[in-house]
């Protein structure tokens, strides 16, 4: 239901209330409303507030059938309906916000502020109030994601390789030219994106400058529960927490990648070319942990080959995630779920790929559209969505201004926090592991989740890095592409394997830039999700290195999380966490502690290496 986060575009978790305002909302009538009366009142608040809400609920469910629909079958047609919906909602949304600011200078209690607070902030590319600008961006907004959906690589007109394909083989190919034909094939489905996205730039800024923000940065800055700026602050102080394990990981792969493919090719004082890192955004690079594993320390399994030798099919990996959290004490998901999801990529359509979870009705038509692979990848990707489903029903009796998650990067981490419960441990209690690894191999455990979690960190910042700067101008069209390398230089270390031209929109090439989903909320989730294990840990009465503690099982674990879960939005997120963690600010520690013993060893390794670029 809910929520007013999302936004024309398919959000990554799909809310659908509060979007459905749109089709039935009228201007209040009469002395019943708010607008007729000279002074307002905390009762006229409240009354629009009540009626908010009904038109909200009234019209999402529309939209959101539209957008299942269209992610699921991408054509001209589903294109149509989902930006002729998705202008109605927002301009519907739009509205409402405007009716919102009426309230700002009278004297409201704290719920009621911040109910009208979520509201004016619930879109993500909020639209001018102009009709027809506000078509164009909903028309916009759909070509775009659309255009990330139908994305191949085609060699020729009969060979064509879809994302999944090209991932599969980014993952193991060790061929330097095979992966820069790769990445270069893939990267040409943006260039089309680029004047689209300097459209979608251009419309939305002025409908967050009618709202009275400078920009939607701003915006987007503004969700946090706190002024922007501070938000801001806060993000380059976590960075400034874990780049030092981020440097010494990327000295040591770049080491070990120049052993492979020569210090030619992968110079020993400068960025990685971001073509040999298993992953076509260098993002996560647990793909090339074969490259990298220690000597001695490498634990003699890898959950994909567990899935395969055990004959787990996708579905059987969906029920498995499930069961954790039932053994957690959360409630089955309803038939519904297994009836209405894409678990595999159907062969004869466009569908959009990329892995999201949905709550349809806002309670509990939950769902997730998915092309699983049997790899132990997926396997935590499907934690990851079911953490989205998990929270989107318990949430779900929460007024529909507060059904959503803390803050983003909350929902973010739910299904990761269980994820990161998937250990040795673990895998032995369901069957899947014969053996425990010797307390020796951690290292090699802690390497290969650190090429994932750690590796993660620069990226997850720089993508609205960007972003922000598009929308305050700061970064012009002219400069768009270059100063995505910059960007990605400067955090990741990593450049471009060719050279890249204006022509060029290396930013489109991955899924949320197209798709408009803000970026931040995963680099708070790597934060977070940290902080939420160990704490649950504790919780669950564990006495081991928090790299080894499993919380499965767990009923008390189980009913703290749930706790923190149903309270969605409605109160600011400093609280939410406290009701976990006991304290009212996000740190690092527990990332930097879970990966202390890796750190050792990475000090050790880089000896007499030349870090940095
Ligand atoms: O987009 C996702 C999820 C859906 S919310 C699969 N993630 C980011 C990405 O793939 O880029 C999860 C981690 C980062
Ligand atoms: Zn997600």
């Amino acid at each position: 239901m809910k929520i007013i986060t999302s936004s024309r575009l398919l959000p990554v978790f799909v809310f659908a209330s509060l979007i459905a305002f749109a089709d039935h909302h009228q201007e209040p009538e009469g002395n019943r409303t708010a607008s007729s009366r000279d002074e307002l009142t905390e009762k006229d608040a409240l009354l629009f507030l009540q009626e908010s809400e009904l038109s909200l609920k009234k019209l999402s469910k529309k939209v959101n059938r539209a957008k299942w629909i269209h992610a699921n079958f991408i054509t001209y047609d589903t294109s149509s309906l989902v930006a002729e919906t998705s202008a109605k909602k927002t301009a519907a949304v739009v509205r409402l916000a405007h009716e919102a600011a009426r309230f700002n200078n009278i004297e409201l209690s704290d719920d009621t502020r911040r109910k009208l607070e979520k509201l004016k902030l619930a879109l993500t590319l909020p639209s001018p109030m102009d009709d027809e600008k506000n078509n164009e961006l909903s028309g916009v907004t759909t070509q775009l994601s659309s255009l990330y959906g139908k994305g191949k690589y085609c060699r020729d007109e009969k060979s064509c390789l879809s994302l999944s394909e090209i991932s599969a083989t980014m993952a193991t190919s060790r061929n330097y030219e095979e992966l820069m034909e790769l990445w270069t094939g893939w990267h040409e489905i943006a260039k089309p994106m680029r004047p689209l996205y300097m459209q979608e730039v251009n419309l939305t800024n002025q409908g967050a400058k009618e709202l009275g923000y400078t920009d939607t940065g701003s915006m987007w800055r503004s969700k946090y529960d706190m002024p922007a700026d501070d938000f801001a602050r806060e993000l380059e102080q976590l960075w400034r927490q874990v780049q030092p394990l981020y440097q010494s990981l990327h000295c040591h792969v770049r080491a070990k990648l120049g052993e492979i493919y020569g210090d030619e090719r992968v110079p020993q004082d400068g960025p990685i070319p971001a073509h040999l890192l298993g992953n076509m955004w260098a993002q996560i690079w647990s793909n090339i942990y074969d490259i990298v594993a220690p000597e001695q320390a490498d634990p003699g399994y890898d959950l994909t080959g567990l899935l395969t030798q055990h004959n787990y099919n996708e579905l059987e990996m969906v029920k498995r995630a499930e069961k954790f959290f039932t053994s957690m004490g959360f409630a089955p998901l309803p038939d519904s779920f297994y009836e209405r999801s894409l678990f595999t990529k159907p062969r004869d359509r466009d569908v959009q790929c990329h892995a999201s979870a949905w709550s349809l009705d806002s309670k509990d038509d939950l769902r997730i559209k998915m092309c699983i692979r049997v790899t132990g990848k997926a396997f935590s990707i499907i934690h990851h969505e079911l953490g989205h489903n998990f929270y989107q029903r318990a949430y779900k009796k929460q007024p529909v201004f507060y059904q959503q998650s803390a803050n983003d990067g909350f929902h973010e981490a739910v299904g990761d926090t269980i994820a990161l419960s998937v250990t040795p441990g673990y895998l032995q209690d369901i069957g899947l592991l014969d053996e425990l690894p010797d307390a020796s191999k951690d290292i090699g455990l802690l390497m290969q989740m650190a090429l994932d979690k750690i590796a993660f960190l620069p990226f997850g910042l720089l993508v609205d890095q960007w972003r922000w700067q598009v929308f305050s101008a700061e970064i012009t069209p002219e400069n768009y592409n270059k100063a995505w390398w910059e960007l990605r230089k400067k955090y990741q270390g990593v450049e471009a394997p060719v050279a890249r031209t204006e022509e060029h929109f290396d930013p489109g090439a991955k899924y949320h830039i197209p798709g408009n989903t803000p970026y931040t909320r995963y680099f708070l989730s790597h934060i977070l999700q940290f902080e939420f294990h160990r704490a649950l840990c504790d919780i669950a009465g564990n006495k081991e290195a928090i790299h080894r503690c499993s919380i499965y099982n767990s009923k008390e674990a189980g009913g703290h999380l749930n706790r923190m879960l149903e309270m969605g939005s409605s109160r600011p997120w400093q609280e939410a966490l406290a009701t976990i963690t006991g304290k009212h600010e996000m740190d690092a520690s527990a990332i930097l502690e879970y990966f202390a013993p890796l750190q050792e060893y990475l000090d050790e390794q880089n000896k007499g290496r030349q870090c940095g670029w």
